[in-house]
């Protein structure tokens, strides 16, 4: 039968949790025509028979997969069976208050096509964290955002619990590998309007983490895997042959400037160094950066001058890698050269895509 909202919940060893939850959804939702999908990786603790024990007196559907394929996938496959046109996502330990969901309806219903319960809007928070995991929830939320530009409009990119409308997802080829589920859907999936709510991440109601050491190097994996699909890599490609003009032209003029012109060394130097960062920048304007670019001289300008900034301080980072790799490792200065060089790129690149060219 089809419903007009489809909650998906992922389990692994959550038995204490379902009869609270599935009770609490009920009663966020008893306005709403809605089901309950549980993709239960054959857990040994009995989840999806407490589940399925449920199903004659709510809405509730339990499909059980036969390995323990992680979260992510758990979900796209819960895709396949759920009917509603609105499809949500909620964790099955309690820390995603149901409650929360109405809220996320409301905004779907003015016109949202995704809304993220967010744990970093005005008004959300995150209920007994310790400083570490703040700070890889923060750091993996900054990583996201400098590497993958498109999420910076969201505030919670790794947000477990959201709701989108089924159209969203319609055409998307979904290849998640880990936990991030959302950030899969806003690089692969179509819209318009996301909005965010503010919740309270609250404790885990029983049962344990399934986070582990594992699931944080499969989200770098799957950040490297949606930059190739999207072409951020692409465009550090391009950075990189930009980069490589610019000492052609830097080489050439100095050369030019000094032999034919007559001109001091050091004065040829200067004028070229500063010759090959200006057609750095327009390469990089109109070839690298060409989706980002916004319209005005006054824009251009103001990039051209934050360019400028981003390549002088790269040049002292270059210099301050030689320096150290040389001086206080005792290698040999060519080869520090090199690593300050693939230093000095990665800095260049990442703090323009960070600040020149905002998304
Ligand atoms: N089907 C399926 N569900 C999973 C898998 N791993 C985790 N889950 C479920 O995904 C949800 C989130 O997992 P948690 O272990 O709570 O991860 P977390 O909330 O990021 O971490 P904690 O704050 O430590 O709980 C829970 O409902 C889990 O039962 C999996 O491999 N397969
Ligand atoms: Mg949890």
């Amino acid at each position: 039968m089809v419903k007009a909202i489809s909650i998906i919940v992922p389990t692994y060893n959550e038995k204490d949790n379902i009869i609270p939850l599935v009770k609490r959804i009920d009663r966020a939702l008893s306005n709403y025509d809605y089901e309950i999908v549980f993709i239960d990786d054959n857990s040994s603790d009995g989840t999806a028979q407490i589940a399925v024990a449920l199903s004659p007196r709510y809405p509730v559907k339990v499909i059980v997969r036969k390995d323990k394929k992680g979260l992510a996938s758990a979900f796209v496959d819960g895709l396949v069976h759920v009917t509603g046109r609105t499809i949500g996502v909620i964790d099955a330990d309690l820390q995603h208050p149901p409650e929360v969901i109405p809220y996320l309806l409301r905004e779907i219903q003015n016109g949202k096509d995704v809304v993220i319960a967010s744990r970093y809007v005005e008004g959300g928070a995150c209920q007994g964290w310790g400083l570490t995991r703040r700070i890889i929830s923060k750091g993996a939320i900054f990583l996201t955002h400098l590497l993958l530009p498109s999420t910076r409009r969201i505030s919670d990119p790794g947000s477990g619990f959201f709701m989108f409308k089924r159209q969203v997802v319609a055409n998307a080829n979904l290849r998640p590998t880990g936990y991030k589920i959302l950030l899969e859907i806003l690089m692969e999936g179509e819209f318009q309007n996301p909005a965010e709510v503010a919740y309270t991440f609250r404790t885990r109601g029983s049962g344990e983490s399934k986070l582990n050491f594992r699931v944080q190097v499969d989200f770098l994996k799957h950040i490297y895997s949606l930059m190739q699909r999207k072409g951020e890599l692409l465009r550090f490609a391009k950075f990189c042959l930009v980069g490589l003009s610019g000492v052609l032209v830097n080489m050439g003029l100095l050369y030019l400037l000094t032999e034919f012109v007559g001109l001091f060394y050091l004065v040829s130097a200067a004028i070229s160094i500063e010759s090959s960062i200006i057609s750095n920048f327009i390469l990089n304007n109109f070839f690298t950066f060409s989706d980002r670019r916004s319209p005005g001289v006054k824009s251009f300008v103001t990039r051209l001058l934050k360019f400028n900034l981003v390549s002088l301080a790269g040049l002292t980072v270059n210099l301050v890698v030689l320096w150290l790799l040389t001086d206080a490792f005792g290698i040999y200065y060519l080869l520090s050269q090199l690593v300050g060089i693939a230093v000095a790129t990665m800095w260049n690149y990442l703090v323009n895509t960070w600040w020149t060219w905002t998304y």
